[in-house]
C-alpha cells in the first residue's frame, strides 16, 4: 500500500526509521501511550528488521527464547509460546508479525519504503525525510530504528562480477531459500553468522570450502524443543527474569558469576568449564567475573576451548587451524554453534586459510588464492556487517545548519550516551553506537531505549520544548566514557572486531558499543535524566 501522495509532504508528529524490534515498539508507545501521530518506515517488503534479512540456512537467535521477546506486555509474554531453547529465524518473524497485529501496528508502517535523506530545518524546528519512493515525510521527532547490523559488507575482491555460479550474502538472503543439493559451495567468513550457516549447508552441499580469516572460539548451543516444565517455569517467573536481565551486564537471564579463575584449583576450572561447555550457550562466559578483564584469566579459559576444538575435529592440520585463535576468548562476540567442529570431520568439507593463502581473485569459476584455484558453484559471503553506523550514514541525514552525520561522524560515531548526537536536534537513535546495544541481548536494550525515547518526548511536550538536543561537551565526555570503559576489559585486543569497525576498510577505528555493563549503563542514564536531563540541552 502505498500512502504517499506524490509532491505534498505528509505530516507527522514521530517518524521511525525500521520495523524491526525497535520500530514495532517505538511506533507502539508513541501513538498508544502518548498519543501521537507517527509512521514508520521500512525499507523491506515485510517487517522484522534483522529477521526479515538474515533467513540464511542455520538463522538462529543466540539468546535464548524466554529472553529473546519482548516483556513490556505480560499478556504478550504469556500467550506467546517458543519451541525450542533458541528461537529459529522463522519463528522470530512470526512473532513479530503476531506482535504487529496483536497491537494493530501495521496501518502505521509503510512497507518498501527506503529512505534517502533526512534534513532538520530549525526555523520550523521539523525534520524533512525523503524517500526513494519519492516521498516526503515531514516530523517533529524522528527516530532512527535501523538495527546495529543490518548494513551488509560485501568484501570487495576482484573478479566477484565475472562469477559465474550464482553468490549471496547472508544478511541478504532470498526469500525462495537456496538450495546446496549437489553443488560445491564456498563460505567465506567464520564469524557468528558462518558458524550456525556452515553446518547446514554442509549437511546438503556435494563440497563445502570455508575460506578462514580469523579462527574463531565457539561454544556449543546445545539447542533442544523447550519442555513444557521450563515452558511453565518462564511464564510465572516472567518479572525474575525481566529482573535479572535489567540487572546484569549483558542483559541475558543469568548473573556472571562472582568468582576469579584463580579461586578455583585447576581442577575445579576444568569441571566448572566442562559443566559449562554441557549446558551450552552465551552463559560459558559468566563462570568467571574475570574471564574478559584479566588476560591471564582469559587465556585458561581460551584454553580449555582450543582443547576442545582438538579433541573434536579430527584431522590434525584442520583442528590446529581452526584452534590457531590470535585473540582471547569472547573479545570478540563469542559464537554459540550446532556441530560446527564436527562439521570438519565430514569428507567433503575442506578449510582454506586465507592468512597464509589470501584470495587474490574470484574467477568466473570459483575463488583463487595465492596458492590454489577453488572451482565453486555457489559463494556465501557470511562477512558480516557495516555495524552499528552503517546503516545510519546510508542515509544522507544533515541536522542543523547543514552539519551532515557523515561529517560529524568521520572520526568515530560521536554521540551521547548512543541515544542523541550533537547537531541533530530532536533525532533519537535506538540502541545507537554508544550504548551497550550489541553487547546486550537486544530486546531488553531495545526496550530500554524506547521507554526512554518516549518517556522524553513526552517530558517534552508537557513542558513546552521544543528541541532537545545532545551537548558538545557531554558528547565529548561520553565518548571518552565508552573509550574507557572498552579499555578497563579485553575488548579492544580484538583488533579486527567489528565492534571497533575493523572490518570495513577505511571505517573509522573507535570502540563503538559502551562496555561498562547494561545494569551501569542503564543507572547512569537513569541519573542523568532525573537531574533534569543533564548532558541535554531543552529549548522552548
Ligand atoms: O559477521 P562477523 P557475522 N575476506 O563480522 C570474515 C550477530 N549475529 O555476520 O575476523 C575474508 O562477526 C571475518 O574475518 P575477520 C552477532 O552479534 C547474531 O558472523 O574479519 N573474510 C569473519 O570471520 C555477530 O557478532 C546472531 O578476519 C572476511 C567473518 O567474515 C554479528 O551478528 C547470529 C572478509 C565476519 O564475521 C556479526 O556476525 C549471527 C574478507 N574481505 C550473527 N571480511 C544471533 O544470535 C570479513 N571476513 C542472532
Amino acid at each position: 500500500m502505498t500512502l504517499g501522495t506524490s509532491g505534498a509532504a505528509q505530516e507527522f508528529d514521530a517518524l521511525i526509521i525500521g520495523a524491526g524490534f525497535s520500530g514495532l515498539y517505538q511506533l507502539l508507545s508513541l501513538r498508544d501511550k502518548l498519543g501521537l501521530k507517527v509512521r514508520v518506515l521500512e525499507a523491506a517488503e515485510g517487517i522484522g528488521g534483522t529477521w526479515y534479512w538474515n533467513r540464511y540456512p542455520g538463522a538462529r537467535c543466540d539468546s535464548e527464547s524466554h529472553s529473546y521477546s519482548y516483556y513490556f506486555s505480560k499478556e504478550l509474554l504469556q500467550e506467546w509460546h517458543w519451541t525450542e531453547r533458541y528461537p529459529e529465524q522463522p519463528e522470530i518473524l512470526r512473532y513479530l508479525n503476531h506482535v504487529a497485529d496483536r497491537f494493530d501496528l501495521r496501518r502505521d508502517i509503510e512497507l518498501n519504503t527506503r529512505v534517502r535523506s533526512a534534513r532538520y530545518d530549525d526555523a520550523t524546528n521539523r525534520w524533512t525525510v525523503s524517500t526513494e519512493t519519492h516521498d516526503t515525510f515531514r516530523c517533529t521527532y524522528l527516530i532512527t530504528a535501523v538495527g546495529c547490523l543490518s548494513s551488509a559488507n560485501v568484501p570487495k575482491i576482484d573478479g566477484l562480477n565475472d562469477f559465474e555460479g550464482d553468490w549471496y550474502h547472508t544478511g541478504q538472503w532470498p526469500h525462495q531459500g537456496v538450495d546446496f543439493t549437489g553443488k560445491r559451495v564456498g563460505v567465506v567468513g567464520t564469524g557468528s553468522t558462518g558458524i550456525q550457516a556452515i553446518p547446514v549447508i554442509a549437511a546438503q552441499a556435494k563440497q563445502l570450502t570455508v575460506f578462514q580469516r580469523t579462527a574463531n572460539y565457539s561454544i556449543p548451543a546445545r539447542n533442544a524443543p523447550l519442555t513444557d516444565e521450563f515452558k511453565r517455569y518462564a511464564k510465572a517467573h516472567a518479572n525474575d527474569i525481566e529482573l535479572i536481565m535489567k540487572s546484569n551486564t549483558n542483559a541475558h537471564p543469568f548473573y556472571i558469576k562472582d568468582r576469579s579463575v584463580f579461586d578455583v584449583t585447576d581442577h575445579e576450572r576444568e569441571q566448572i568449564l566442562e559443566s559449562a561447555w554441557q549446558k551450552g550457550g552465551l552463559a560459558f562466559r559468566a563462570e568467571f567475573r574475570d574471564t574478559l578483564l584479566d588476560a591471564k584469566a582469559n587465556h585458561l579459559v581460551a584454553d580449555f576451548i582450543r582443547r576442545k576444538i582438538r579433541a573434536i575435529v579430527k584431522d590434525p592440520v584442520t583442528a590446529e587451524l581452526l584452534a590457531d585463535i590470535d585473540h582471547p576468548f569472547a573479545a570478540k562476540r563469542p559464537p554459540v554453534d550446532s556441530h560446527y567442529f564436527e562439521t570438519y570431520n565430514l569428507p567433503h568439507v575442506q578449510l582454506v586459510n586465507i592468512r597464509t593463502q589470501p584470495i587474490e581473485r574470484i574467477t568466473p569459476s570459483g575463488i583463487k588464492t595465492t596458492e590454489k584455484d577453488y572451482a565453486l558453484d555457489i559463494i556465501v559471503f557470511a562477512t558480516g556487517f557495516d555495524a552499528m553506523t552503517g546503516s545510519l550514514l546510508k542515509m544522507d541525514i544533515e541536522g542543523d545548519r547543514g552539519l551532515k552525520l557523515s561529517e560529524a561522524w568521520q572520526a568515530g560515531p560521536r554521540n551521547y550516551l548512543g541515544l542523541q548526537v550533537p547537531g541533530f536536534p530532536n533525532m533519537f537513535t535506538v540502541t545507537g553506537p554508544g550504548s551497550p546495544s550489541v553487547l546486550c541481548n537486544m530486546p531488553p536494550a531495545i526496550e530500554h531505549h524506547v521507554d526512554w525515547i518516549t518517556d522524553c518526548i513526552a517530558h517534552l511536550r508537557q513542558h513546552g520544548v521544543r528541541r532537545i538536543e545532545a551537548e558538545e561537551q557531554a558528547a565529548d565526555d561520553w565518548v571518552l566514557a565508552v573509550n574507557a570503559a572498552a579499555s578497563a576489559t579485553l575488548l579492544p585486543s580484538a583488533t579486527h572486531s567489528w565492534y571497533l569497525g575493523a572490518n570495513v576498510p577505511g571505517k573509522p577505528r573507535v570502540f563503538m558499543p559502551y562496555a561498562g555493563g547494561f545494569a551501569n549503563y542503564r543507572k547512569i542514564v537513569e541519573e542523568r535524566t532525573r537531574a533534569g536531563y543533564q548532558g541535554f540541552s531543552l529549548r522552548r
